[in-house]
């Protein structure tokens, strides 16, 4: 098995292609033995692929125990994309914890596997985990009114809020310059010169776009801004809402949460949620940036994060939401060129497509500049003016 045919062949997809022809009941016998390893008790009696995740396969899990039933989340971690998942679990673990212990939070509670550890390393090297199963919520694509947007963002913003106090040793960085953008456009040009997959052609357009727009790789002065520690995966679909009152549950997907930027969350949670439409679609009219839904994630952030978030913090919440869109559209891209090693695709030219997306959405997003700045002025009291009034 090479790297690509195991990046590319998720175990997710297999489930949704058995069920397009038909095999409703296909379950693989040793993807239901994992959960054996874990401290559960009871027998699988379903497990169906779950999420939208571009990295690592997700399933639920219903177990019976003495005619109860109990669902869980199982997942395996990509470990070509987080090499150290023992580590990662540590952090995963130690956040976990540290949210449990503040009143009235939900979070993703991790179930440790029977010896201990909190993940279970199969015999041909795949790492997995279990986790609790969260009901009555809902996880959303693209927001269907601002109030969802609101909560997301709230949400997202009292993760960070809450682990501001995470006692111990600093966070291991479970993937190193995730959100350095010059980095990443440092390895769009190395694909563009190598153009391995001679892919560069069907890309011209927007490769010349990428070049114009290389000063979005600095106008954000992360050096100069606080280190915290943030979620770094804010997609909408990384948070969970209540099914009936919309209301904020916690966030997921908890494998990039480590020292960074505070921006990058809030830019990233604007890049997807203030858009009416998916990273997935093809009809690039539909893309546009939506300025209410930016005010409303602007207000529900801001809510959460106001107390502890400093004048420079603030400074960068109109840019933010472009150079993550930018950020994303570059790796989108260089994927595309290096021939589809990182994100999962489903056709050929499906990281171009995204990279499209997320182009579109930042032409709007620059059409857009200044009224997201007026935005932030007025929502966002600078802390000085706050603490003399
Ligand atoms: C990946 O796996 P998922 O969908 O939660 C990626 C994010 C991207 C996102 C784009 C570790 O997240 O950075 O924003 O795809 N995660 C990693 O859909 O690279
Ligand atoms: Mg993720």
């Amino acid at each position: 098995m090479n790297v690509n045919f195991l990046q590319n062949s998720s175990l997710q997809g297999l489930f949704k292609f058995a069920k397009q022809i038909g095999l409703d009941n296909f379950c693989d016998k040793s993807l239901v033995e994992n959960i054996s390893y874990f401290s559960v008790d009871g027998k699988c009696i379903n497990l169906v692929s779950n999420g939208n995740g571009n990295v690592n396969d997700t399933f639920v899990a219903t177990l019976e125990n003495r005619g109860s039933l109990g669902k869980y989340t199982l997942q395996r971690i990509n470990h070509l994309v987080f090499t150290n998942p023992p580590q990662l679990m540590e952090n995963f673990s130690r956040v976990s914890r540290h949210l449990q212990a503040k009143p009235g939070r939900r979070c993703l509670r991790v179930i440790p596997a029977k010896d201990g550890q909190f993940f279970h390393l199969d015999e041909d090297g795949n790492y997995w985990r279990l986790m609790e199963y969260i009901e009555q919520v809902k996880c959303l694509e693209v927001p269907q009114n601002r109030k969802q947007a609101y909560e997301a963002a709230f949400t997202f913003g009292q993760f960070q809020a809450d682990l501001l106090d995470l006692p111990g040793a600093r966070l291991i960085e479970t993937i190193p310059d995730f959100h350095n953008t010059k980095k990443r456009f440092e390895t769009f040009s190395e694909s563009l010169r190598e153009n391995s997959h001679n892919r560069a052609k069907e890309a011209i357009e927007w490769i010349d776009f990428v070049r114009k727009r290389e000063p979005l790789c600095e106008i954000l002065k992360v050096e100069e801004l606080p280190v915290r520690v943030v979620h770094n995966d804010t997609k909408l679909n990384n948070v969970l809402l209540d099914a009936d009152s919309d209301k904020g549950v916690c966030a997921i997907d908890l494998d990039t949460v480590m020292p960074g930027c505070v921006l990058h969350d809030f830019g990233d949670l604007v890049r997807t949620a203030a858009c009416p439409v998916s990273e997935d679609e093809m009809d690039l009219t539909k893309v546009t940036f939506l300025t209410d839904t930016y005010k409303a994630i602007l207000d529900g952030y801001y809510q959460s994060t106001h107390q502890f978030l400093e004048d420079n913090e603030i400074a960068g919440l109109a840019k933010a939401p472009l150079v993550i869109t930018f950020e994303l559209g570059v790796r989108f891209l260089t994927d595309y060129l290096t021939g589809d090693t990182y994100f999962k695709v489903n056709y050929p030219e499906h990281n171009l497509n995204r990279a499209k997306v997320q182009f579109q959405l930042l032409r709007s997003m620059e059409e857009h500049q200044r009224l997201m700045e007026e935005t932030v002025a007025s929502v966002c009291q600078p802390r000085g003016r706050l603490l003399t009034t």
